[in-house]
């Protein structure tokens, strides 16, 4: 009988000293112990169970619990995804599109991509620090034993708990162990998966391979795709991440893994319950989180679980209940003014208090409220905005392509009736080619000087403001208008450094919108340009024709689907609205954001997560380990501690790192631009050429007849679409 030792301390909540202390034996015995539990003697075995507070008969429940269900949410998404397959089905049938026709914003196959995207199940991501229980609650959730958690080391690898019935055919193990470089995003993508996997075999190899200090560490193990039968994953696919060692991969892996949250469970011990790097993580992952309300509870942030975990019974009711409590406050000083303060992540205090749960395995009243949360939440808050939102982009795609359509058609038929005056038309664009290439150059020359305005407007924003209030006065000033009284000392200790950071990133995040803002009208001159050209063809100059249309918006918003990362130029993407949403579609991105929940009024937000977050975390992280323990004794303990804060931050070189990210913000801003420019020239050369050659061939008449009737049944296409979802 192998006994649960470290499960049985940490249960006890006893530290390896504690209950080396108890037993009498070394701490390194304990250890030894817990890490090979079949190798302890009887006697000791049975000190272990007195230190722990349990019967020998009680342990060893302990180590073969019930084998539990885990819990079932059905198929919220049977309708939505039968639908999907249909669409698809009828997407086979298409008509083929004529090469020579300049290019359309919206093919069959484009269709085809976002029934693909549409059709991926939503994530639950369970973060927070190492050792804090993940992986438990993970199974818990599954109702399995198959992730590592128990007596083995700790999760190293980003594991992905997909469905069997996810699972593609060619994909035999139950398992893959996948290196560096696998785009978790292309899961179905048989190249991709062959090319990136080390190793392929049952659960075991999850143990043998993905746990630290394993064999995984030497082969350069990173992710795991694992494939389970269990009802969980029938409405979402489960990510079990490392979790957070407070060392430098802390940003990269924190960013990384909230790109891809729809559910974010993010866990934190009972015993010493939300501590500053805590802090800091939180603030980065909610705001990459659009928060889902619950309609049938209508609880905000449905789609949040703040998890005080390791909530073992040593620890009273009351207890639990002031923890979490004091626990909300103090995470509510810290986001309250900022995330949960702007329009689209807003949250009062009672609110947050209701996303915080308590989790022990054993215990069923320390786990029922958050197991009912998140099966609310899968099948309930999540199924009801996708469905919605996916059911009201595809009216909108098929009502918009199906309009574009007619107008095309019908200027390629205006075209064959007056086809001097198309030729004319189209000929005069040509003329006026050089012109309209030089004001281009001009408007794009405007934007790239504007960008350097706000590039140098940054900077003096960081060098003066930002740094003003990292010198010890303000930092004083800060603490005493935060931390008032006496009695808010301790926090004060604990919490003022993330605190601080916070306000610094949300103040750089304000000045950075205010200023992408102004960008938005140089982006609208820019794409006029080719209005212009267009436009000026409408006049009687040209017989009132009316030029065959081009769509420059949406050329522009291609190539920036292109350049992925959008620096400022993601609020002129957001506030396009739907559009925005098909563009925003990067490669590895949460269901929410593919469906467009993701984006939106988000904008300040997202631009504090895109250039504070990360490097105030980091640099968070490593000031909260500097400071250490030390005590705050004496009346100006406000001095003294904001004189050690602006010490710790300055060596961390805060402000050098938050420069070198303005830069690059800026940097990406143009190049975003560049892409979306390159596109629409390339575009916008191909319709020339391509109007062109159909106006002007001997055959024109019949060539142009022949495109109308493949727009024609394209048009009858998209407006055939078969979609009848019950909402
Ligand atoms: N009995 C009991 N033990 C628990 C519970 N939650 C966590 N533990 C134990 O605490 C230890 C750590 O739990 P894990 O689930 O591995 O923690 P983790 O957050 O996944 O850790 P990392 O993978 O290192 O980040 C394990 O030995 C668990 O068995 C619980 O609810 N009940
Ligand atoms: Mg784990």
């Amino acid at each position: 009988m192998i006994l649960p030792l470290k499960q049985m301390r940490v249960g006890a909540s006893l530290s390896q000293g504690d209950l080396a202390l108890r037993v009498g034996i070394s701490q390194g015995q304990v250890s030894r112990y817990e890490s090979a539990p079949e190798t302890i003697p009887f006697d000791i075995a049975h000190a272990w169970c007195q230190a722990c507070g349990l019967s020998i008969e009680a342990a060893m429940r302990l180590s073969a619990p019930n084998k539990q269900s885990g819990i079932d949410p059905g198929n919220p998404y049977s309708d939505l995804h039968g639908n999907l397959d249909l669409l698809r089905q009828y997407i086979s049938a298409a008509p083929a599109i004529p090469a020579d026709l300049p290019s359309l914003s919206m093919t069959p196959d484009d269709l085809c991509l976002k029934v693909n995207q549409w059709i991926r199940k939503p994530t639950l991501l369970i973060t927070g620090r190492f050792d804090s229980g993940k992986t438990r609650i993970a199974n818990a959730l599954l109702g399995s034993d198959n992730l590592p958690s128990q007596y083995t080391p700790t999760t190293s690898v980003v594991t992905f708990v997909r469905h069997l019935s996810d699972r593609p055919h060619w994909q035999k193990e139950d398992v893959w162990i996948m290196k560096r470089g696998f785009d978790p995003g292309r899961w179905n993508d048989q190249a991709h998966c062959a090319q990136f996997r080390l190793i392929a075999g049952g659960y075991e190899t999850l143990k043998r391979f993905g746990t630290k200090d394993s064999e995984g560490d030497e082969i350069g193990a990173k992710a795991a795709l694992v494939y389970m039968g269990a009802p969980l994953l029938q409405a979402c696919t489960l990510i079990d991440v490392p979790g957070f060692q407070d060392d430098a991969e802390d940003g990269e892996m924190a960013t990384n893994s909230a790109a891809l949250a729809d559910i974010l469970l993010y866990t934190s011990p009972a015993n010493g319950f939300l501590d500053a790097a805590d802090f800091l993580h939180l603030g980065q992952l909610l705001r990459g989180l659009p928060p889902i309300d619950s309609p049938r509870t209508e609880m905000r942030y449905g789609n949040f679980f703040l998890i005080a975990t390791h909530a073992a019974p040593s620890i009273l009711d009351e207890q639990l209940q002031l923890i979490l409590d004091k626990g909300s406050r103090r995470l509510y000083k810290h986001l309250g003014d900022s995330v949960f303060a702007s329009a689209s992540h807003r949250l009062t205090e009672v609110q947050l208090r209701q996303r915080m749960f308590s989790f022990w395995y054993e215990t069923q009243n320390r786990r029922e409220a958050l197991e009912e949360g998140v099966i609310d939440a899968l099948t309930d808050t999540l199924p009801t905005a996708i469905t919605k939102r996916i059911d009201e982009e595809v009216k909108d795609i098929k009502a918009k392509t199906r309009a574009n359509l007619r107008k095309r058609i019908e200027s390629y038929e205006a075209a064959v009736s007056e086809i001097e005056a198309a030729r004319e038309n189209i000929d005069s664009l040509r003329e006026r080619a050089p012109l309209h290439k030089k004001e281009v150059r001009k408007a794009k020359a405007e934007f790239k000087a504007e960008v350097e305005k706000m590039r140098a407007a940054s900077k003096v924003f960081i060098e003066r403001d930002l740094a003003k209030s990292l010198q010890a006065e303000s930092i004083e000033a800060f603490i005493k208008k935060h931390f008032p009284t006496k009695n808010d000392k301790e926090d004060a200790k604990k919490d003022a450094v993330a605190k601080l950071l916070e306000d610094v990133q949300f103040r750089l995040g304000g000045f950075l919108e205010k200023e992408s803002e102004k960008l938005k009208p140089f982006v609208e001159k820019y794409l006029n340009e080719y209005d212009v050209s267009l436009g000026s063809l409408k006049s009687a100059e040209f017989g009132g024709f009316e030029a065959i249309p081009f769509d420059a918006q949406g050329a522009f918003a291609g190539g920036l689907a292109a350049a992925g990362t959008l620096g400022a130029l993601v609020l002129w993407a957001s506030a396009m609205g739907n559009l925005g949403g098909y563009i925003l579609v990067a490669k590895l991105a949460s269901v929410l954001s593919i469906a467009g929940l993701g984006v939106g009024s988000t904008g300040l937000v997202t631009l504090v997560a895109a250039i504070g977050g990360p490097v105030t975390l980091a640099v968070g992280i490593a000031t909260v380990l500097t400071m250490g323990i030390w005590s705050l004794f004496g009346e100006a303990w406000e001095s003294r501690l904001a004189k050690k804060i602006s010490k710790t931050l300055q060596e961390k070189g805060l402000l050098e790192k938050i420069q070198e990210k303005s830069d690059a913000f800026w940097d990406t801003s143009w190049t975003a631009f560049e892409h979306g420019a390159d596109a629409i020239e390339e575009k916008f050369a191909e319709y020339l050429a391509r109007n062109e050659t159909l106006l002007n061939d001997k055959d024109s008449h019949k060539k142009i007849e022949a495109a109308v009737a493949a727009l024609e049944d394209l048009r009858d296409f998209f407006g055939g679409i078969p979609w009848r979802l019950p909402v």
